[in-house]
């Protein structure tokens, strides 16, 4: 359903303007404290950013791809700490449920996704299975009319503060590749499930990764999500759609340093002028610049692809490459144009910097992009198509 463009402008601008004039202003502190103040997050759920996603019968606000991509490029201008508080409602952790849940699944956990007072997390990766996801290990063996859980999961987002879990395990131990795989529902109080304290990062303060264990830990039957062994599947569907939020968070951070950049380029004086004069300066920021227009141009192309029902597995992996490949070269260049002042913590972009890094790794490597484009355009060659 195309969203109606009057309210997605007006959406469009209030998230805008809480990012600018309630986020930035507390990126300092947020990155001090590794956490996103109380009543921030509040203002998030009033302004209905945890349920960005869910559909509205469920209490969401039932955005579009397109939609979503516009207010996640709001969302990358600040620090993608505020995002990530309700990045994983908004993408990998609710998505399972609004994609493949039953009724009763949605009716029971999507309403308390969308206020935010339900925190959700995706726990796909393992200490062995990274890129690898479908070699995971953790087992669900079946157990009367449900499943017992053994196994664990590593640098799962917003874990320590997650009250419901996505995860991905292993029901046939005959099987050890993806087919194997089961998704279910996990919730946090599940005896047997224990989380890991929060790793040390490069970037990124005020989100944490933790560890999440389970330990016999017994799930009712009517937790999974889909079939027997289709859980690789919803995985993967469900990050063909989180590569599109993350690609336009990148481009939101790309705007962000770009600013920066000409801002303090047109302040800066060396050999007599501002140093936005000087053309080697000049090249820098207009590299940046036609990136972050090809991010924004083709992220908002896929997306309307994926809105008019398009599989876009191809073209997800696309943005997701180039955005986060194009970010961390605009925050290098942003570190160049401020000189030693982008080396020293005062300015925002010696953080950015450091915040950009993951988004290369995270949601699958920009090598796994690569691999699936590849994979596709094999597929489409050998159905005649190119
Ligand atoms: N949507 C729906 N189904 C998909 C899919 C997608 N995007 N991608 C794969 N599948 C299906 C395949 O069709 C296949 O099913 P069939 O055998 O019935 O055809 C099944 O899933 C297995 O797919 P495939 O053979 O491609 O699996 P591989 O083990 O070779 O792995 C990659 C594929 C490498 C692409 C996958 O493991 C991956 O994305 N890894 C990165 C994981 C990641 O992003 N981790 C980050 C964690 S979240 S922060």
């Amino acid at each position: 359903m195309a969203f109606d463009p009057e309210i997605r402008d007006a959406l469009v601008e209030q998230v805008r303007r809480f990012v600018r004039e309630i986020c930035v202003p507390a990126e300092a502190k947020v990155a001090e404290d590794d956490a996103v103040p109380g009543e921030i997050v509040d203002e998030m759920k009033q302004l209905g950013l945890f349920g960005l996603a869910v559909p509205e019968q469920y209490g969401g606000l039932g955005l579009d791809m397109e939609t979503e991509c516009l207010v996640g490029f709001e969302l990358g201008w600040t620090s993608p700490a505020f995002r990530s508080a309700a990045g994983t409602n908004i993408g990998i952790g609710s998505q399972a449920l609004v994609l493949f849940g039953t009724e009763e699944q949605k009716n029971t956990y999507l309403p308390g996704i969308a206020s935010g007072d339900i925190i959700t997390s995706f726990a796909l990766t393992e200490p062995e299975a990274g890129s690898d996801a479908g070699g995971l290990k953790t087992k669900a063996t079946p157990d009367g009319n449900g499943y017992v859980l053994n196994g664990n999961k590593r640098y799962i987002t917003n874990a320590n503060v997650a009250d419901l879990f996505t995860v991905m395990a292993r029901t046939d131990p005959d099987e050890p590749g993806a087919k194997g795989v089961s998704a279910f529902i996990v919730p946090r109080d599940t005896p047997g499930l224990s989380v890991g304290k929060p790793e040390k990062k490069m970037g990124q303060q005020g989100a944490q990764i933790c560890d999440v264990n389970f330990d016999n830990a017994r799930i009712d039957g009517d937790m999974r999500i889909a079939g027997e062994g289709e859980g690789f599947k919803v995985a993967m569907s469900v990050l063909d759609k989180g590569r599109l939020h993350i690609s336009s968070v990148c481009t939101g951070m790309m705007d962000r340093l770009i600013s920066e950049m000409v801002n303090y380029a047109m302040e800066r004086e060396q050999f007599g002028k501002p140093i936005m004069q000087h053309q080697l300066i000049q090249a820098m920021i207009a590299d940046s610049q036609a990136e972050a227009y090809a991010a924004r141009c083709m992220i908002l192309d896929a997306a309307r692809k994926r809105d008019a029902g398009e599989n876009v597995t191809m073209l997800a992996s696309c943005c997701k490459m180039f955005a986060s490949e194009a970010v961390g070269r605009v925050a290098d260049r942003a570190v160049q144009v401020f000189g030693g002042a982008g080396y020293v913590a005062d300015y925002c972009v010696e953080r950015f910097f450091r915040d950009a890094r993951i988004f290369r790794l995270y949601e699958g490597t920009t090598q796994i992009q690569q691999i699936i484009i590849a994979r596709e355009l094999s597929r489409a060659a050998k159905r005649g198509e190119i």
